[in-house]
């Protein structure tokens, strides 16, 4: 049987704290690996995931920076290294290698650059142990983060939904109108959505897709986090209608290292310039 890194079954990412510990446990394997990441784990090496994304702000970002934390991967978030904003600056100026990312989020794994939360996540998935080892399933789980990525989209929309190169200032009653109808029509259709698509699996756990944690489960417990920041007074009437995406919420942040890491300086706390932000009159009454 010939298994690629990205095989490996969802249900053994908990011995999977970290690359190096990756790398360890494909020597220990008995049966044949491919994939151009097993040949530099043979050669000992081991490669460093470097992340590039706006600093200050949780932002798409941390879609991604969730599933790394998760994973104990070895990563780097570039631009709020020394230097690093003009590195990523000059990557969607002049390119990286062949591929030039439109905007951040994106993901330099060696000479491979991968840009969009949800293709990233695809990308990270089966590498990280965080998504399910077969391919229907994989599909299903990159359907749920699509979904999400169009109901960021619209929250940010709530504040920007004329043009985002203008003020929230210079668009403020369209705001208005536009957030009225995200908290009345999209909120319960999109949430309503995920709600369904849980299940309570043989580990006692909620999860999106399979019986184990995936970036979905993480992704959503990030979505319901900005949705609290932004819309707290419309979050605390809706929330009692989606008791397992709140569940799935608490569940995430108490696994360990998102324990850790919510708690540590790498977490960065929403706020006004973001995706997720707090206007009280966008929040209805
Ligand atoms: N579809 C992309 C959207 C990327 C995106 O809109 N990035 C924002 C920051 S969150 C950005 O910098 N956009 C620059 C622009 O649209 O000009 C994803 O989901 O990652």
């Amino acid at each position: 049987m010939i298994v690629a890194i990205g095989d490996w079954p969802n249900g053994q990412s908990a011995i999977y704290p970290g690359r190096r510990q990756q790398c360890l446990r494909l020597f220990c394997c008995p049966v044949g690996v491919v994939g151009s990441r097993v040949a530099l784990c043979e050669k000992g090496v081991t490669m460093t995931y470097e992340l590039y994304y706006w600093d200050g702000i949780p932002g798409r970002g941390e879609f991604v920076r969730l599933a790394l934390e998760q994973a104990g991967a070895d990563y780097v978030d570039v631009a709020r290294t020394d230097g690093g904003m003009a590195r990523m600056m000059a990557m969607m100026k002049n390119g990286a290698g062949n591929f030039t990312p439109f905007a951040p989020p994106f993901l330099k794994d060696g000479d491979l650059v991968v840009s969009h939360a949800a293709n990233i996540l695809l990308y990270l998935g089966g590498r990280l142990g965080l998504a399910p080892a077969d391919e229907a399933g994989r599909i299903r789980a990159n359907g749920l983060q699509l979904s999400i990525t169009d109901m960021v989209a619209e929250a940010h929309d709530t504040h920007h939904p004329i043009a985002v190169s203008l003020y929230y200032e210079d668009q403020k009653a369209e705001a208005l109108r536009r957030a009225e109808d995200f908290r009345k029509e999209r909120v319960p259709k999109f949430l309503g959505y995920f709600e369904k698509q849980l299940r309570k699996a043989a580990d006692g756990q909620i999860h999106a897709v399979g019986d184990a944690v995936t970036y979905v489960d993480l992704s959503l417990f990030h979505l319901l986090e900005g949705l609290r920041y932004a819309f707290p007074n419309a979050m605390r009437t809706a929330e009692p209608d989606y008791p397992l995406l709140v569940v799935l919420n608490a569940q995430v942040r108490e696994l360990p290292r998102i324990k850790a890491y919510l708690a540590s300086p790498r977490r960065l706390a929403f706020n006004e310039e973001g995706i997720f932000r707090y206007y009280p009159e966008l929040d209805g009454d």
